[in-house]
């Protein structure tokens, strides 16, 4: 894995001009009290070129070397917390040779570069500026952003990223066997998001987002996190989740019946959401745009919807269908560098996430996968979390019919 953040070096580093630098912080604890922090959040674009889930380090990165400066080892803070990174471990993680001390840091060696590139926009929370604002202020440094060229190569992943990115949705489907081993009617939905939950704990990972964990009605809210309703026989159950693995992220959706058996209509209106998501899936290739993969979905439900008694003409589709059917997926969720409008390219991973949301019926059902772009198609990275209306009833009722 430490090669591919080296190659990652390599295509930011090969984007610049000569007689460039960049230079990258890690980010800082932030106190979310006087007696606690909230949990370190990684610039993701210096994750992206080292590897190292840190707070306080510093990337120095020019034509000819790359340089990571690290903490020095602090007793009093070991007794406390624990140890930072050493030198041995900072250079296995990230493939840097040269690693020395944040306190040999010399701002003024920056000084003989023609072109100074900061992270102007750093991810990394931050209510007021960044800490490369602050910095190359007061250093009076004339910096360039370089956010937008990490962007640009955080989109396309390697195979190790693509590793990292299937392990994570290996986890989040024992996740979702758990959710469907556990799932009954007169639940609250926060035990089920426990049950994903504690097999994230199990694989001491932890979750991409929010957990989504929305029966009945709430289901047609897209972004319902609170999970404080109980299940109710006869309902579906929507969930959008996701496990990480080295902060790399998977991002499902799966709806499932509460009582093990979908209904003749849950079955009619799930299988459509089905077949909207294989032909996106099947029109996926480098050169085509998420818009057109969107496009797609909307003319099927301009037939389906109508075909199955939901709408009565197809300029009510954006009543039931409200959302993109695909985002760049990564480092972040809702990953960076690829807009709707660009043309896929091989390598870029995107979810395929059509769904619909019919109050008047209590039924919102979304099915997520999510895929590689290669050169002749794609790939579906989570193509074993079952999804099939039978599959799900199998499962649930334990291998018997339903
Ligand atoms: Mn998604």
């Amino acid at each position: 894995m430490n090669k591919q953040y080296e190659l990652n070096r390599k295509k930011v580093i090969d984007a610049i001009e000569d007689n460039s630098v960049i230079t990258l912080f890690s980010g800082v604890n932030q106190k979310s009290s006087a007696d606690g922090e909230f949990p370190f959040v990684v610039n993701r674009n210096f994750y992206h070129l080292t590897g190292i889930n840190e707070p306080n380090l510093i990337l120095v990165l020019t034509k000819d070397d790359s340089i990571l400066y690290i903490e020095e080892s602090d007793e009093f803070f070991e007794k406390w917390v624990g140890k930072k990174i050493s030198k041995e471990a900072a250079k296995a993680q990230s493939n840097i040779d040269n690693i020395q001390y944040v306190s040999e840091f010399d701002p003024a060696q920056l000084a003989d570069f023609d072109n100074k590139y900061f992270d102007l926009e750093e991810d990394t929370i931050s209510f007021n500026k960044t800490i490369s604002q602050k910095f190359v202020e007061e250093h009076n440094i004339n910096a360039i952003d370089v956010y937008n060229i990490i962007a640009k190569s955080r989109s396309t992943k390697g195979p190790a990223e693509v590793t990292k990115i299937r392990e994570a949705l290996e986890i989040t489907n024992k996740g979702l066997n758990r959710i469907m081993d556990n799932l009954q009617p007169n639940m609250r939905e926060s035990v089920l998001e426990a049950h994903f939950n504690f097999e994230l704990g199990c694989e001491n990972v932890i979750n991409a987002f929010d957990t989504i964990a929305a029966s009945g009605v709430n289901a047609t809210t897209l972004h319902y996190v609170t999970n404080n309703e109980f299940t109710q026989d006869g309902d579906l159950i929507l969930f959008d989740l996701g496990a990480t693995k080295d902060l790399y992220c998977g991002d499902i959706s799966r709806t499932y019946p509460v009582s093990g058996k979908f209904t003749p209509r849950q079955k009619e209106l799930y299988d459509m959401v089905l077949e909207a998501l294989e032909l996106v899936i099947a029109n996926i290739k480098p050169g085509v745009t998420m818009t057109d993969l969107n496009d797609l979905v909307n003319k099927h439900y301009e037939k389906e919807l109508v075909r199955l008694n939901v709408i009565e003409d197809k300029y009510q589709v954006k009543d039931y269908y409200y959302h993109g059917v695909s985002h760049s997926l990564g480092l972040d969720t809702h990953d960076v560098g690829l807009s709707r409008e660009d043309k896929l390219v091989v390598g870029n991973v995107i979810t395929v996430e059509p769904g619909i949301y019919i109050k008047e019926e209590n039924i919102g059902i979304r099915i997520e996968d999510n895929v590689l772009v290669t050169e002749d198609g794609c790939i579906n990275l989570s193509d074993f979390i079952i999804k099939t209306t039978e599959d799900i009833e199998r499962y649930m009722n334990n291998g018997e019919e339903a």
